[in-house]
């Protein structure tokens, strides 16, 4: 068995590249770095790297990690600016013993120590989108947080192994220093071969609240579907925070098990996910909130 699975359509182009590397039967680590670097490279997504949209203060701050299911190794960087594929450096700071999550001026120094490329990572467009928001903010009065979208992508391999990545400009006009779940572990993805894996995409403050990624992976290893993890962990954390905090943002998730087997769930109007295993052939779904 192998399998592929990520938000967003985004992921679509990387996605297509790797479900062929992981049925020709190559490794899931390379295959699922690959594919978050396919995203991270195209100019007009404006949420995941080159091209994702910046601070409250116009800098471009990327967030990314990688965890391998076998050895539960991961790396994490977050802040990072102006180096061309966040995720890469995530994926070598896994192999490191300690320092597993670096953030701002000490990621940039680290991953520029292992000749990680140098790139001014806001481009034209970003800046353009970045103008007009501060202007509507003031005139309208509209969110300053709204049009973000993290691609997190997990892959399975024929050998049975596992891991995940994620990438994410985080919210756009966030505070310079902010961290949302992409680079913490167990929040913004979660993986173990011996069960499956999961990553979620939407407001980071909300889903950090519930350990989303690792309590979707621990009800899986408890028996449940991918589907019902899925579906329970989003509703269950979207019950607790209107009754609790009295509102809830976008909580979106994808996952699946050691079998291929795989579930998505969300709470708002449509969210769009990619998939292929061996018995599932390459497809955008477009799910929408069911409860
Ligand atoms: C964050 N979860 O930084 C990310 C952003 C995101 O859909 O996924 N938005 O909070």
């Amino acid at each position: 068995m192998w399998g592929i699975i990520a938000t967003w359509r985004m992921a679509l182009e990387g996605v297509t590249e790797s479900a062929s590397a992981l049925a020709a039967g190559k490794p899931v680590s390379a295959a699922v770095v690959d594919a978050v670097a396919a995203v991270e490279d195209f100019p007009f997504y404006k949420s995941v790297g080159y091209g994702g949209l910046p601070t409250e203060n116009g800098e471009v701050e990327l967030d990314a990690a990688y965890m391998d299911g076998d050895t539960l190794a991961f790396g994490a960087v977050g802040n990072l600016v102006d180096i061309a594929n966040p995720v890469r450096v995530a994926h070598a700071l896994s192999r490191q013993r300690y320092n597993s999550l670096l953030v701002g001026q000490g990621a940039r120094e680290w991953a520029l120590s292992q000749g990680f490329a140098d790139k001014t990572m806001p481009t034209d467009r970003a800046m353009q989108h970045y103008r007009k928001r501060c202007r509507e903010t003031l005139d309208k009065g509209l969110s300053p947080y709204d049009g973000h979208d993290t691609v997190g992508i997990i892959g399975l391999d024929k050998q049975g192994s596992m891991s995940v990545a994620t990438s994410t400009s985080g919210l756009f006009m966030k505070k310079r220093g902010r961290l949302g779940d992409s680079p913490i572990i167990g929040s913004g993805f979660y993986c173990d071969s011996e069960t499956g894996a999961a990553t979620a995409t939407g407001v980071g403050e909300d889903l950090m609240k519930g350990c989303t990624s690792y309590e979707i992976v621990r009800r899986m290893a408890q028996g449940m579907t991918p589907q019902q993890a899925a579906d329970s962990v989003v509703f269950e954390l979207e019950d607790k925070l209107m009754s609790r905090f009295g509102r809830v943002g976008d909580l979106s998730v994808v996952c699946m098990n050691n079998r291929g087997e795989f579930g998505a769930a969300t709470n708002i109007k449509t969210f769009s996910f990619v998939v292929a295993t061996a018995r599932q052939p390459l497809t955008v779904f477009r799910t929408e909130r069911l409860r």
